[in-house]
């Protein structure tokens, strides 16, 4: 076993000295004091942070000398003050590098563990009993997952990550987390998705799931099952966070610390007595998102926060760090955000071990040997050990000399040692000014034998074999309770000690002083009676268009949130989330009237203090501006999206992002948000991929709404108008709020081209007729799809404005310049030489085109032309969700298979579209799928024109032109189409290609 040539400085991985500064950037890691850097502000609390342990663990050799020490370092600090003390530590620590004298960097400390045995706090329940709760659950989730592979060999499921952090666990639940009882909140905990055996387990010996149950782990279509991971779309009442997506648990877990704060300031909800658990494993610390939000947990002072990282050293495949140390690693990650740290990596029965380590031989032997070694060591005999952990130093053989091979052998790590776990809780708990990771040293798989444990496969093991199961029997002394003839039948038995039993007793005695058992979902209170429905008045102004004035759908939206805000009802609930792009959205306005939320209020004072709207952060500031990160704000719309149910307060939570960083980008967390049956809005901001213009390729979403159409709870739209956009947002909260409420998201896609948006058009009629027509034509709008303009009157005669040719042909209005007569059909047609006898019958000739977002204005400029110069009637629909028609096709489909002897059904789709005359062209802002989604459902030919391809730069037209969605492509689609049918020649699509200056041999968009 090779060993690096470093001593206590080991950090990281490298096993190289970490020679920061004594105040790493961010947050001091240290002890800071009144007057230190970072906390001049009066009143503000201490950051504690446990790293002295060590120095109480070896010996003190010389403590006079010691004292004298002390002695002047304190009178060093009462007579010059603490900058000076803090001057001469630095001096000291600079002399002690060039000194070669290893020394701890301040964000890590020696390998050992940071609590010292002296200071280990009285433990206050029966450890015995405890340890047998712990044996029959470990039992019970490893027949469990064995008894799933024996009925079906691929159903899977998990033995070791449970069995590497039982005792984590169970301290927790015995201890520390609280329950749901008489209507409190409780605790909330992140269990880490792999170990969900041991916690069904758990109930189970609690009583809360019987045998049944039990054998459905995995088998879930039934409806009777237990999902493989937590996942509260499955399990409503049982599960609250989904977590198994490696890093989105952790991720999570930090803002929802961070929204109970948020509740808590803004007087929403007392929270102040719950605390987030979050557990995960060292391997899942690779995963960006664990890391994400590590300094806004320190930065917002988030001790209402725990992680507890099984440290078994191993990920799926090997070891997370074999070259190196994860728990180094992890502690200096932390400590350098300000996290609170508590190291737990030896068992009791090391203390005595340490005591004795007058040369720190031993601690110098734990700080250098590699994680790859202490994984095979976990695995090896008593006598290996001897040879190769205390062996080659003649100092450590003699620490252990007093110990059999097998003492050797067990000797414990501190994952697995109840009282040093219960240390670690406790010391978290009451920890002030920081968030605590405990970082606890696990052997994965442990208990379950040889075979199984720190073995590098051990992740996939799905089965115990008969002397596996025998073996972990002996090893959990479960063989009065276990007889052999069971063991022996064909399936592994369960074992529950029966109710009146010491364990039964214990564990009801447990739940009953924590207030009740966990997990435990339930919507109850306000959450169940949802929020007061906003004033009509909020969303009023929208039937009214924007009477000539140019605006865009984010301006109508920002101004509608304004008066959501506003609402005297709904108002304090919705939450409005930002990522650094609040001005881009217009809602820079909202900062001064709302306020940003900031735990600290605003200490500084705001470059823009002297004007009316200044940026303005405060305690109990509602909008949460998360800076740059995507992740961070869905995170956040999650929190507040499931408080309904975590703290029977519901919130409305409005997310704006750029809609290209939406789906895209943290599209696993949308998902995990559906899972956890968060309600709010997506609004996907300055979305389409030529409406972006300046933007270019990474800015430009034309796929968000595809991406969006395969989360089932998504409802998914694309206004053209603003009063699209009101009555969906309206119909929105009702959906999520109202009284049939549903767990849903809405997703809408707002732009920033202005235009005059129309009023609500409301037919001519009495009043009856008004309301009914207003009612029915919302109900469309919702549904997916109306008709926006009826049919096109043919061939008036007229001019049509200079925009239009400049759209047509990729010139800007600026550069046709003032108005301009296009070309009529009769022109255009004697031009083809279509005349006399030549020409097909063109009269009554029609299409219908839809569009969705700003491709209106295309097509609407399409329906003119085609009128004006080509005889064709069309008319043009507004399709606001392509994603709720096609559920609706695929709904009735399915219905009409499954029910052969009834009437068949019609999707709403083809009913809407059955009178639409001629073919159907279809344009948007998004890819050609969108539109396609529809196809199958619709009668008529359909060509879907949309924005396939990587995006790019230009002004709206040229863009427009290139991905041939402007109103002379949406022409000749059309007229190609009614080619196809026999209603044109192909010499008149010819025409038009040539008229509209369409150059058939450019590169396809899509290739491009
Ligand atoms: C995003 C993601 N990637 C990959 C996986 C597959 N996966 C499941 S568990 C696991 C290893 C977990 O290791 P660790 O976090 O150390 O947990 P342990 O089981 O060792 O406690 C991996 C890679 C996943 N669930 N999620
Ligand atoms: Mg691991």
């Amino acid at each position: 076993m090779q060993a690096p040539s470093v001593n206590t400085t080991v950090a990281g991985g490298s096993g190289k000295s970490v020679t920061g500064s004594v105040c790493p950037p961010g947050r001091p890691a240290v002890v800071v004091g009144p007057g230190a850097a970072g906390s001049s502000r009066a009143g503000r609390e201490t950051v504690e942070v446990i790293i002295d342990g060590f120095s109480h663990q070896v010996p003190d050799i010389d403590p006079q000398e010691t004292a004298e020490w002390l002695d002047s370092f304190d009178a060093v600090v009462e007579t010059e003050g603490r900058p000076r003390a803090q001057f001469l530590l630095m001096k000291l620590l600079e002399r002690a590098r060039a000194s070669q004298v290893g020394f701890p960097a301040t964000v890590s400390s020696p390998y050992v563990n940071s609590i010292p045995a002296a200071d280990e706090p009285w433990f206050p329940g029966d450890e015995d009993l405890e340890r047998r709760i712990r044996r029959c659950i470990r039992w019970n989730a490893a027949v469990m997952v064995t008894r799933a592979n024996m009925r079906d060999s691929g159903i899977g499921g998990h033995l070791s990550t449970y069995a590497s952090a039982a005792s984590l666990y169970e301290v927790g639940f015995n201890h520390f987390f609280r329950g749901k009882a008489n209507g409190t909140a409780g605790d909330q905990v992140y269990f880490q998705g792999h170990a969900s055996p041991g916690i069904y387990a758990r109930a189970y010996v609690e009583g809360r799931l019987g045998d049944e149950e039990l054998d459905n782990f995995r088998f879930e279509v039934g409806g009777r099952g237990l999902s493989s991971y937590p996942h509260p779309r499955l399990m409503p009442e049982w599960w609250e966070f989904p977590t198994v997506s490696m890093g989105l648990g952790p991720l999570a877990a930090v803002y929802q610390a961070r929204f109970n704060r948020y509740l808590l300031n803004r007087q929403l909800a007392d929270t102040s007595q719950s605390r987030v658990w979050c557990f995960t494993g060292d391997g899942e610390f690779d995963e960006p998102e664990t890391r994400a939000a590590l300094s806004l947990a320190a930065r917002e002072r988030l001790d209402n926060l725990t992680f507890v990282v099984s440290c078994n050293l191993q990920r799926l495949d090997g070891p997370v760090r074999g070259n190196g140390k994860i728990i180094q690693e992890l502690e200096a990650l932390l400590r350098g955000c300000g996290w609170n740290v508590i190291k737990v990596i030896w068992g009791r029965r090391w203390d005595e071990l340490l005591a004795r380590d007058i040369d720190g031989v031993l601690v110098n032997k734990m700080n250098t040997t590699l994680d790859g070694d202490f994984q095979t060591l976990a695995t090896e005999s008593g006598a290996y050990i001897r040879e190769h952990f205390f062996g080659p130093d003649p100092r450590l053989r003699k620490l252990v000399e007093h110990l059999s091979d097998a003492e050797l052998q067990t000797l414990p790590r501190g994952g697995h040692d109840y009282r040093k776990l219960y240390a670690a809780y406790k010391a978290a708990t009451e920890q002030v000014g920081a968030p605590t990771a405990i970082l606890a040293k696990t052997i994965k798989g442990w208990t379950l034998g040889p075979e199984i444990e720190a073995r590098n496969a051990t992740h996939q093991i799905k089965k115990m074999t008969k002397d596996q199961l025998r073996a972990l029997r002996q090893r959990l002394s479960l063989q009065d309770e276990i007889s052999d003839e069971l063991l022996d039948s064909e399936e592994p038995p369960y074992y529950r000690p029966a109710e009146g039993s010491a364990v039964h007793e214990y564990l009801t005695a447990r739940s009953r002083v924590l207030g009740g058992h966990l997990p435990h979902r339930v919507v109850r209170g306000k959450g169940l009676t949802g929020l007061p429905a906003p004033s009509p008045d909020a969303f009023a102004e929208f039937t009214l268009g924007s009477r000539g004035q140019a605006v865009s759908t984010t301006m109508a939206f920002a101004r509608l949130l304004r008066n959501l805000l506003r609402d005297p009802g709904i108002g304090k609930y919705v939450v409005p989330i930002v990522p650094d792009e609040g001005r881009t959205f217009g809602l820079d306005a909202l900062f001064t009237e709302m306020k940003i939320y900031a735990p600290e209020g605003q200490l500084y004072t705001p470059v823009d203090a002297g004007l009316l709207l200044s940026y303005a952060e405060d305690r109990t500031g509602q909008i949460l501006e998360e800076g740059i990160t995507e992740a961070g704000a869905m995170a956040s719309f999650q929190a507040a999206g499931t408080a309904y149910a975590t703290w029977s307060t519901p919130m409305l939570p409005i997310y704006l992002f750029y809609s290209m960083f939406g789906f895209q980008r943290i599209g696993d967390m949308i998902w995990q948000a559906a899972d956890a049956r968060a309600r709010g809005f997506l609004m996907g901001c300055t979305a389409g991929r030529t409406t972006m213009s300046g933007e270019g390729l990474q800015h430009e979403d034309g796929q968000s709404h595809l991406l969006a159409s395969v989360v089932p709870t998504v409802h998914a739209y694309d206004p053209a108008f603003a009063f699209e956009m009101a009555v969906i947002v309206e119909r929105g909260i009702e959906h999520m709020y109202g009284p049939e409420a549903e767990d849903c998201i809405y997703y809408l896609t707002l732009y920033n081209e202005n235009y005059a948006m129309p009023a609500f058009p409301v037919p001519e009629g009495d009043h009856t007729i008004q309301v009914a027509a207003v009612a029915d034509l919302k109900r469309q709008i919702l549904r997916g799809i109306y008709r926006y303009a009826g049919p096109a009157e043919l061939a008036a005669e007229g001019e049509i404005e200079g925009e239009i040719e400049g759209e047509l042909t990729g010139e800007t209005a600026e550069t046709t310049g003032g108005r301009r007569r296009l070309h009529r059909r009769a022109e255009a047609g004697a031009s083809d030489g279509l005349s006399g006898e030549d020409q097909i019958a063109t009269s009554g000739r029609s299409a219908t085109i839809l569009f969705s977002g700003p491709a209106w204005q295309a097509a609407m400029q399409a329906r003119e032309i085609l009128a004006s110069d080509w005889g064709v009637s069309s008319e043009t629909w507004s399709v606001t969700s392509y994603k709720a028609l096609r559920e609706d096709g695929l709904e009735v489909e399915r219905w009409n298979r499954l029910h052969p002897a009834s009437e068949p059904r019609t999707p709403y789709v083809t009913r809407a579209l059955s009178d639409a005359k001629g073919p159907i062209v279809a344009v948007t802002d998004f890819l050609k799928a969108v539109p396609d989604q529809i196809a199958r459902f619709v009668e008529a030919p359909f060509t879907p024109l949309g924005t396939d391809g990587f995006g790019r730069s230009d002004t709206r037209a040229a863009l427009r032109r290139h991905f041939e969605v402007d109103a002379g492509h949406i022409v000749v689609a059309v007229l190609a189409e009614l080619a196809a049918l026999g209603e044109a020649k192909p010499s008149e699509v010819a025409a038009a290609i040539e008229k509209y200056g369409i150059d058939t041999e450019a590169i396809d968009p899509r290739l491009a």
